[in-house]
């Protein structure tokens, strides 16, 4: 995982990030100021880039769906009640609709491509 290109790692305590494999879930806690227990602040107009890839089990299914939502969870300097808010991948359709990602049925392709120079072989002048 990285929080705005800073690796964090899977365990919990020792960053601001770590991943629950008996929730299948990560937690990333935001902000200036986070901490490994509590969020840190975001001023107005501020962002944030949450990055993090995963090891599908290779056991798994070709054509297995693979669902994934970000749910984020913040209070306001002026409101305190907690607001959460779910991810959209769709916001053309009502609710808000994980994404998804289909087990691969077959490798994506490797295209090589190798260029040199045509060898040049000391051969005998002909006459
Ligand atoms: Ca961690």
């Amino acid at each position: 995982m990285w929080v705005n290109s800073v690796n964090q790692t899977d365990l919990a305590g020792d960053d601001t990030a770590e991943h629950s494999a008996l929730e299948n879930k990560i937690t990333i806690r935001l902000g200036t100021l986070a901490t490994f227990l509590t969020g840190g602040t975001l001023l107005p107009g501020e962002s944030t880039f949450v990055r993090f890839r995963v090891i599908v089990n290779a056991a798994m299914t070709p054509g297995t769906a693979i669902y994934n939502q970000a749910s984020v969870s913040y209070s306001g300097a002026n409101v305190t009640e907690p607001i959460t808010e779910l991810s959209d991948s769709d916001t053309n359709a009502p609710g808000n609709q994980p994404h998804v990602v289909f087990v691969n049925t077959t490798p994506p392709a490797i295209q090589l491509t190798h260029s040199a120079t045509p060898a040049l072989h000391n051969r005998p002048a002909r006459t």
